[in-house]
């Protein structure tokens, strides 16, 4: 009997609307919305946000693979992390008569997302951006005169590395993230899964390993730029700009800059999806469908200063945003750059091992 009151006490509460019900959890990367949006989201509707980050691919990966998350909605990149969930059936398909701002998003980019997500069933992009350098050129005009500060040997030449170590270098802690930049800079295919490749572009990192002063969360990057911490960092184009914008607010006495590799950067799309199995599925399509106004991107995009993939958010952002270079890049540093593929797992893994042998410095 008490069984039974039970269940039916169960049931009961899970037809109202009751705390779960009205409860959205959010899986994010750090520095990665404005949260007055957030604000204004559970204010419209009267959905609590769990808001959780993470900052990293592998992170995110670590916490879907342990099962059961309870995350809503979550936002990995396209390729590998959003490729993988997609083929593994993990992601629940979007109803998009709830997304009625999709019509916003603008469809050539949702096209080149398409090649991993037939149709664009599982998921919208949220951002973009690249991967690249964070410099202050006041320190490498100092002590590397010579040095191009357009190219990923100024982090990669370990004769540029040595004389920069003084001033603090930094490589976001990602393998999935920065080996394809390496490799590409090596003149190897850069989603390569071949020993010979691998071994080149471990020896590279070995050989600055000694000049690095951390390889940290990308999260502490942007601090650790905007307090003149370090000189020199490996990490996402949006964080680095945020780094130079708190620099400024900050009255600091040099300037931080972005620098799209010239050997190409490596371009990336950052999904909003739907695990299969999360509790709140009719509260994340709401969500995606908010984020997705363009208005509402807009406020985003400037707090976090990447592009969205809403055109029509271009014209409402703040004009240190819409005219910072960095931000969009331009028509040549896309024509340059490339979008990593989705490594099988014994890649994966061999990279795993690399990268954790690049940390631990042997
Ligand atoms: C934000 C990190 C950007 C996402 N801190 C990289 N795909």
């Amino acid at each position: 009997m008490r069984r039974l009151i039970l269940a039916a006490l169960m049931l009961l509460a899970s037809a109202l609307p009751g705390a779960a019900q009205n409860t959205l959890h959010v899986f994010n990367w750090s520095d990665y919305i404005d949260p007055y949006m957030v604000d204004r989201f559970q204010r419209e509707t009267g959905i609590r946000i769990r808001y959780d980050v993470y900052d990293s691919l592998e992170t995110l990966e670590a916490r879907l693979s342990a099962g059961r998350s309870g995350f809503d909605i979550i936002v990995p990149t396209s390729e590998p992390t959003f490729a993988r969930l997609v083929r593994a059936g993990a992601l629940r398909p979007l109803d998009m008569s709830l997304i009625p701002n999709a019509r916003h998003l603008d469809p050539e980019l949702m096209a080149r997302v398409a090649a991993v997500d037939p149709g664009n069933r599982h998921g919208v992009i949220y951002l973009w951006g690249t991967v690249g350098l964070g410099i202050r050129p006041d320190r490498i005009r100092a002590l590397a005169p010579d040095a191009a500060t357009d190219s990923l040997s100024l982090l990669l030449d370990p004769a540029n590395a040595r004389r920069l170590a003084r001033c603090g270098i930094a490589v976001m802690d990602s393998a999935t993230d920065v080996l394809p930049s390496v490799l590409r800079y090596l003149g190897r295919n850069p989603d390569s899964g071949e020993q010979a490749d691998l071994r080149a572009a471990e020896q590279a990192l070995l050989a600055i390993r000694p000049f690095l002063r951390a390889i940290p969360p990308s999260s502490a990057i942007v601090d650790a730029l905007a307090n003149g911490e370090i000189c020199l960092a490996l990490s996402y184009s949006g964080d680095v700009i945020q780094a130079a914008s708190r620099a400024r607010e900050a009255n600091r006495p040099f300037e931080i800059r972005y620098i799209a590799p010239r050997e190409g950067a490596q371009l990336w799309f950052d999904m909003l999806a739907i695990p299969a199995d999360a509790p709140n599925p009719e509260a994340a399509h709401r969500f995606i469908n908010f984020l997705l106004q363009p208005e509402v991107m807009a406020n985003i995009t400037n707090h976090v200063r990447y592009p969205s993939a809403v055109p029509a958010a271009r014209a409402l952002l703040s004009p240190d945003v819409a005219n910072d270079p960095s931000v969009y890049p331009d028509p040549a540093a896309l024509a340059q750059a490339f979008v990593a593929g989705t490594p099988p797992p014994a890649v994966e893994r061999a990279r795993a091992r690399l990268w954790s042998r690049f940390k631990g410095g042997r």
